[in-house]
């Protein structure tokens, strides 16, 4: 396998925690996404939207981070990251789509963008939008994690889907200056993730193309 990834990427994250998670090998092909990588012809031939991550896996290429994990749950089921319980499932999906669909679409690169070159917004107003949108979606978050099991990772005793996705948007927060104090649940899974080896083997400083 293959994976385009950015080694500061939530989303690149969460897939190299999910395959670190099931220890499955792959070729990491960086795309600077600081110079606009993503955005060039052959790369959007992979990728039509211009976004990292994709992961190639034999003659097939997929986009978008909850997809590839949910086919690699499929296909290599161990340890599975999305549980098959109905109840337990959605409440996974829950916490991966809050993050997924409310808070990183928002928060993105290119959007960011658009608010300084096209709309003239300065920095310290698009770090404002930033910590906002953040701020709301991990108040939920943390509501979110009371209805699971209790555990050291968000839904018990085994990472899920639910860790790939926090861990990357906590590590980005925190890199952005957001004020993380009101949610310690959130900050409990967080260090406890950190610490585990695929958590360490997945994150931004272990990448080949990290940039301090
Ligand atoms: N929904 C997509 C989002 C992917 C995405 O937006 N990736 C960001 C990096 S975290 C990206 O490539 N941004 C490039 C840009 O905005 O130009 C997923 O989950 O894979």
């Amino acid at each position: 396998m293959k994976l385009y990834s950015f080694f500061n990427s939530s989303t690149s994250y969460r897939v190299r925690i999910a395959l670190a998670l099931k220890g499955l090998p792959y070729d990491h092909v960086a795309v600077n996404l600081r110079v606009g990588e993503q955005g060039k012809e052959d790369y959007r031939a992979l990728s039509p939207v211009g976004i990292v991550p994709v992961l190639v896996d034999g003659d097939t290429s997929l986009t978008q981070s909850l997809a590839i994990i949910d086919y690699l749950d499929g296909r290599y089921p161990e340890a599975r990251l999305i549980p098959d319980q109905p109840l337990l499932r959605a409440r996974v999906l829950e916490i991966a789509q809050t993050i997924a669909c409310e808070i990183h679409p928002i928060t993105n690169i290119r959007v960011l963008k658009y608010l300084s070159v096209e709309l003239g917004v300065n920095d310290d107003d698009k770090n404002a939008w930033y910590r906002h949108w953040v701020d709301e979606g991990l108040v939920a978050i943390e509501q979110l994690l009371a209805r699971l099991p209790a555990g050291p990772f968000c839904a018990g005793d085994q990472p899920t889907l639910a860790d790939c996705c926090l861990v990357p948007q906590v590590a980005n927060a925190m890199r952005m200056g957001c004020d993380l104090t009101r949610f310690p649940r959130i900050l409990a899974i967080y260090e406890h993730c950190i610490a585990q080896p695929a958590f360490i083997q997945a994150a931004p400083a272990s990448q080949p193309d990290y940039i301090a």
